[in-house]
């Protein structure tokens, strides 16, 4: 009687630990299909694409921005305007690349696309995307994307 029992009391010790080695396998591979550990990095590495972006009249020139997926892209924007104006990519995430020069909102807003410029100064941000489609940008200073300051960034 007594020998059955510790007999049980084994076997149910020994199912107990092969599901705690079952869970704790589990564990470890979700742990090393993490995409994030395999994300190469290119810091500070020389963009593929430079595109330049001017900001006059309340007009982004060009109005029409295409990309593709997965560059490497430096935006320059130059405000020629005596006003303060940013430039701000609509739903799209992005990864950003280096060191953004100057304007960006980098700190609030680590994956958006937005670059801020004072009065006749510029602004530079350095970036990726994978998210393909058709993203619509503006200026989020009060009163100036109905003014017109609006445009289409297409990842292509
Ligand atoms: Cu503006």
């Amino acid at each position: 009687m007594l020998k059955k029992k510790t007999v049980v009391w084994t076997l149910g010790l020994g199912l107990m630990s092969l599901i705690l080695a079952a869970s704790a396998a589990c564990g470890e591979s979700a742990q090393g299909t993490d995409p994030k550990s395999k994300a190469a990095s290119h810091e500070g590495g020389q963009p593929d694409v430079v595109i330049d972006v001017s900001l006059k009249n309340l007009r982004f020139t060009p109005n029409l921005v295409e990309v593709e997926a997965g560059k490497t892209v430096q935006m320059n924007v130059t405000n020629m305007d005596g006003a303060e104006h940013d430039m701000l990519v609509d739903g799209l995430r992005i990864e950003k690349v280096g060191d953004a020069m100057n304007g960006d909102h980098a700190g609030a807003m680590p994956d958006m696309l937005v670059v801020h410029t004072m009065a006749n100064e510029n602004g530079s941000i350095t970036f990726r995307t994978d998210q393909k489609g058709t993203y619509q940008f503006y200026c989020t200073l009060p009163g100036h994307k109905d003014a017109g300051m609006v445009g289409q960034m297409s990842v292509v």
